[in-house]
């Protein structure tokens, strides 16, 4: 479709022509020492948008010697209200260039735009949460006896390093770099290779307000710029949000500096539906769950795991949310499910419904060809498979797209086993109208967040993060700010008064 290139065209022209997308080191552009480059893709059309400088292990060097100077040199003793002024007033700037930021995130990942501009407000919204409690530090006095003067101050790491992904680029960069700031850290982050542009841009805006090299953003591949940031000596915490198997290499490549590690994982979360739930409500809190983002997302609701005496009215309630989602062109306000962000997801999204067919699960809708009109684009349409078992290979690996998986259980015990057979535990959803249910549910999910009845709100006063392998820690929450910190115990022995 010639207009709609041509209009993505524009909108590339538009937010890219005058500005300069390239690692942000030390408070401004940086030049690699490579040139090596990668080149970031709009997804609706297959249109590249620009190509950046990448970071090798050189560069990552740079980035955390830009770190430790801004630490040492004034950000160590920058007093929490003084970061908190400055965390908000970059947070005014990000609301200020919202309409830019949502537009940059829309055609770099390829989301809706009215998701695109919920994120960005959900970045501010997570920058302000930080800067309000990072006033809230504080340490203990521990009581030993009267010769004893114990206690503990909370102290931040120095410089740390954080790795997103691409599926939602600004915000996990809020939800890092918030708390990592807020603790009184400096920051090294690599954004994906796919999606790198709002986290550059928003580093770009923080010049303002923060001392250079307070944030520094490396973009890069993972093998070289990832690994180099994780095992670097002088990053003396990491944070990573990506697949489970990264996390694992992760792990290994920070332990050789004993940094601690807070992994954000994938998942493949159940929802389950009890008899009693009101199935027009779940039905649509399954669609939001599996559709928003085209389904990349780590805590989607990609198993529905249903009461067998409520599976027909749930299936319709759920084809008929299905068909409520608008595929179309990211930019358009209509649209509400976009094409995946990357080539490579697109193909094996694509791979994981032949798989289910071949797997003989039953076919309800969808796992055809793009929607016409989009076919230059990464678009899978909405693709729900039923008479599926936990056997299957569409049950159980995480398929980061537009697919759900739907099965039935007879028994409570029977619903909850299908639902924690699984080697992931992020999210974990119920439906239910019985109260009692819900709370022996939500006891009973092998998952770090449950939701009711619903799919969201993420707030940033709640904590975010998986049990089992779908991670160590939280995001979001006071639980991330304490990642960000280490204690320190402090004795100092007490003479008696001689006086
Ligand atoms: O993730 P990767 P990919 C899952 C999802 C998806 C699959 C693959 O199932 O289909 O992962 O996506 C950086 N050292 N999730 O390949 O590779 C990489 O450059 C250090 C779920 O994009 O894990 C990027 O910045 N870093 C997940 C980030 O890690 C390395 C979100 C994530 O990339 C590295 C994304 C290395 N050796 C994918 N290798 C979620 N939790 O939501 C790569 N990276």
């Amino acid at each position: 479709d010639s207009d709609l290139l041509a209009a993505h065209r524009d909108e590339i022209e538009a937010l890219t022509a005058s500005r300069e997308f390239a690692p942000w080191i030390d408070g401004g552009h940086y030049s690699p020492e490579t040139e090596n480059s990668v080149r970031t893709v709009d997804p609706a059309v297959n249109h590249p948008i620009v190509s950046i400088r990448a970071c090798n292990a050189e560069d990552v060097d740079s980035a955390v010697d830009a770190a430790w100077d801004a630490f040492d040199g004034t950000w160590s003793s920058t007093a929490p209200a003084e970061r908190a002024a400055k965390i908000r007033e970059w947070a005014d700037l990000l609301r200020e260039h919202e309409s830019e930021l949502a537009r940059l995130e829309c055609i770099d990942t390829g989301k809706p735009i009215s998701q695109a501009r919920g994120e960005v407000r959900g970045a501010v919204d997570t920058l302000e949460y930080y800067a309000g409690i990072c006033r809230s530090i504080e340490g203990d006095q521990i009581t030993t006896g009267d010769d004893l003067h114990a206690y503990t101050r909370r102290e931040p790491f120095g410089v740390v390093g954080q790795i997103i992904p691409w599926n939602f680029p600004l915000w996990s960069f809020a939800w890092k770099v918030g708390p990592a700031l807020a603790a009184g850290n400096a920051t090294v982050l690599k954004p994906a290779v796919d999606a790198p542009l709002t986290p550059l841009r928003a580093a770009q805006l923080s010049a303002e307000t923060f001392p250079d090299g307070v944030i520094n953003v490396v973009p890069g591949t993972g093998s070289e710029a990832g690994s180099a940031l994780t095992d670097h000596d002088g990053v003396r915490k990491v944070s990573f949000t990506g697949s489970r198997d990264v996390g694992e290499l992760v792990m290994k490549s920070a332990a050789a500096n004993v940094a601690p590690v807070t992994l954000e994982l994938g998942s493949k979360s159940p929802f389950v539906v009890f008899p009693d739930a009101d199935v027009e409500k779940v039905g649509q809190a399954v669609a939001d769950g599996i559709y928003y983002s085209s389904g990349e997302i780590c805590d989607a609701f990609s198993r529905a795991i249903v009461h067998e005496d409520v599976y027909e009215p749930f299936v319709d309630e759920f084809l008929g949310a299905t068909e409520g989602y608008t595929v179309g062109d990211p930019l358009s306000e209509e649209t509400t499910l976009g094409p995946l962000t990357t080539d490579e997801q697109y193909e094996s999204v694509r791979e994981y419904i032949e798989i289910g067919k071949e797997e003989e699960a039953t076919l309800l809708r969808g796992g055809s060809a793009p929607p016409s009109g989009f076919e230059d684009g990464w678009y899978v349409e909405p693709t729900v498979f039923s008479d599926v078992d936990n056997g299957m290979k569409i049950a159980r690996e995480e398929i980061f797209g537009p697919v759900q998986t739907i099965q039935t259980f007879s028994s409570y015990e029977e619903g909850i086993d299908l639902a924690n057979d699984t080697r992931f535990g992020l999210s974990a959803g119920i439906g239910t109208e019985d109260l009692s249910l819900a709370h022996s549910a939500a006891a009973d999910l092998q998952a770090g967040i449950v939701y009711v009845n619903d799919y969201g709100p993420i707030r940033p006063e709640a904590p975010y993060g998986g049990f089992k392998e779908s991670g160590i820690g939280n995001d979001l929450g006071k639980e991330s700010l304490d990642h960000y910190l280490q204690t320190k115990s402090v004795y100092m022995n007490l003479e008696e008064p001689t006086l």
